[in-house]
């Protein structure tokens, strides 16, 4: 480690720091029922996607079968999931989402 005695920073070696948290990809998958424009609307509301970064998202899952919503450290890809499912079956939708390793 080197003390800034300036600024009173601390850099450590990185084999003295924490290792980065494991991360997950969240993904959407395809459905026949799902309207578009609630798979357009998860992507705004639940994961910070602008309307055509969402479009561009949703019709890629729509036509491949699934596509990434996001990558987030474990308990906040669980935390999404939990949401998405939640609003989708409030709404009678069978939207589903997964999480799985990067
Ligand atoms: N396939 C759906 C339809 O034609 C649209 C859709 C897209 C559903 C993405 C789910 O994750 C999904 N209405």
């Amino acid at each position: 480690s080197t003390l800034d005695t300036q600024h009173d920073l601390v850099v450590e070696k990185a084999s003295a720091r924490a290792a980065p948290p494991p991360m997950y990809q969240v993904l959407l998958l395809n459905d026949d029922y799902t309207p578009m424009e609630f798979v357009v609307k998860v992507l705004q509301k639940f994961f910070n996607k602008n309307h055509e970064e969402a479009t561009r998202i949703m019709l890629q899952v729509h036509h491949e079968g699934r596509g990434i919503c996001g990558v987030y450290p474990r308990d906040l890809a669980a935390t999404r999931i939990a949401q998405v499912g939640q609003y989708a079956r409030a709404r009678q939708h069978p939207l589903q989402c997964v999480m799985e390793p990067v």
